[in-house]
């Protein structure tokens, strides 16, 4: 618990000291890349080999699994620093920890020993399969089955909008076992690339995140050991909306980051552009701007890490919180980097500059861990009930 006894949260100098060290990584290895990786589609490898090199691919895993065992704001502050650089590399760290956390939370601990150290070490990633085409929002509606043969379990359907999917070594797969029982009848397996019956399909072609490969994943009787389900069969839609209790503040982490990277390169552009004959920063309809993204930015930050430090002690309004937190964050991110792309005027809407990307892959945090609908719908159902 640390420092965040009661949720409360303190920023600590070790968590300055993070934000140090990724900064540094992140404008040395990972920005260099960030239009081309954007550009070309391409997976930002070289991200990857620098955020497990400094050990920053996976930091919440315990240390128990061989991980670092970093508190939930010292992993939103990696994910914060990175998605400042570059959205889709900060994918890394952030769908290591969604991918984990329905074993983390719920699962064996045969099953967690067999999975956690590989992802701790960098030798294997893990993403979150939920969705499907028809069960997006509307989660519980999902199609894909899994059925028990002997010591197997027997998977058949399809997942889809599966962040790092064909990258990742391991994959969290929400099955229906017991149609009978709606939501109570889903399950949770974890599901190794090389399990036969797994596929992945093409890549989506995205507006933004597109250094961050998503596809369908296919099952067709994938059979996996019994032992791979994520605690009892039918507590899996359960775990997988405790899990997003735990990582929408990560989203919001990756909101607040594209954020920030916006308003500092929007900073620089208008101390250099001249127009009138003087700077456009000494305008004060641009001073008022700035200043706005600030603020905004500022108190989603604050509310991102309130809602991560809550995590660690639970409560009944740990779920409000941590939707506030996501969708708050991801409007503001919305907003700030239309508005960056704006002070930039013409060159803003070209690729020469990095706004224009931020604003597409703000767009995503809008969207993704739950739209800023069913967020609103989860802060008011918290409300009311
Ligand atoms: N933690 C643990 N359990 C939870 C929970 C949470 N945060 N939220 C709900 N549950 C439980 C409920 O208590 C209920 O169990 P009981 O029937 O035993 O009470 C069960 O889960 C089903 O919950 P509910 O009836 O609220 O389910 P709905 O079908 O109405 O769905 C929403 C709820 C819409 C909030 C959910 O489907 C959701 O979050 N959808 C968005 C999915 C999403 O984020 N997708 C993005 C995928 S990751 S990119």
């Amino acid at each position: 618990m640390g420092n965040n006894a009661g949720g409360l949260y303190a920023l600590t100098e070790e968590h300055e000291a993070i934000r140090a060290a990724v900064r540094e990584i992140a404008e040395r290895e990972i920005a260099p890349h960030a239009a081309e990786v954007d550009a070309e589609s391409r997976y930002p490898i070289e991200a990857q080999k620098a955020l497990t090199t400094a050990g920053f691919h996976a930091t919440h895993i315990p240390e128990a699994y061989g991980g670092e065992g970093a508190d939930p704001i010292a992993t939103c502050i990696v994910i914060e620093e990175v998605a400042r650089v570059d959205a889709s590399a900060s994918l890394i760290p952030a769908v290591n920890k969604l991918g984990s956390m329905p074993l983390i939370l719920s699962g064996s601990e045969e099953l967690k020993q067999a999975v956690l150290p590989s992802i701790a070490a960098g030798q294997a990633m893990i993403s979150y399969g939920l969705s499907e085409r028809e069960a997006g929002s509307d989660a519980a509606a999902m199609k894909t089955r899994a059925r028990r043969e002997g010591d197997s379990w027997v998977l058949n359907g399809t997942k889809a909008w599966i962040t790092n999917s064909g990258v990742s070594s391991w994959y969290t797969v929400m099955a229906v076992t017991d149609p009978e029982q709606g939501a109570g009848g889903i399950s949770a397996f974890v599901v190794h690339a090389d399990d036969p019956g797994f596929a992945v399909g093409p890549k989506e072609r995205k507006m933004g995140i597109k250094g961050s490969p998503t596809c369908e994943l296919y099952f067709t009787d994938c059979t996996i050991p019994a032992d791979r389900i994520i605690g009892e069969p039918g507590t899996g839609f359960k775990t997988a909306l405790r899990t997003l209790d735990f990582t929408r503040p990560t989203i919001g982490a990756q909101a607040v980051g594209i954020a920030q990277g916006a308003l500092d390169a929007a900073v620089a552009y208008v101390k250099e552009r001249r127009q009138f004959g003087k700077a456009v920063a000494e305008f004060q309809g641009v001073q008022f701007m700035l200043a706005d993204m600030e603020m905004q930015i500022e108190a989603a930050r604050h509310l991102v890490y309130v809602a991560a430090a809550r995590g660690e002690v639970g409560g009944p309004d740990l779920g409000r919180l941590c939707a506030s937190a996501k969708a708050f964050a991801s409007d503001v991110a919305m907003k700030v980097t239309t508005d960056a792309v704006q002070l930039f005027g013409g060159a803003g809407y070209t690729a020469d500059f990095p706004v224009e990307r931020m604003m597409r892959d703000a767009k995503i945090t809008q969207i993704y861990e739950g739209t800023n609908q069913i967020q609103r719908m989860v802060i008011a159902r918290s409300l009311l009930k």
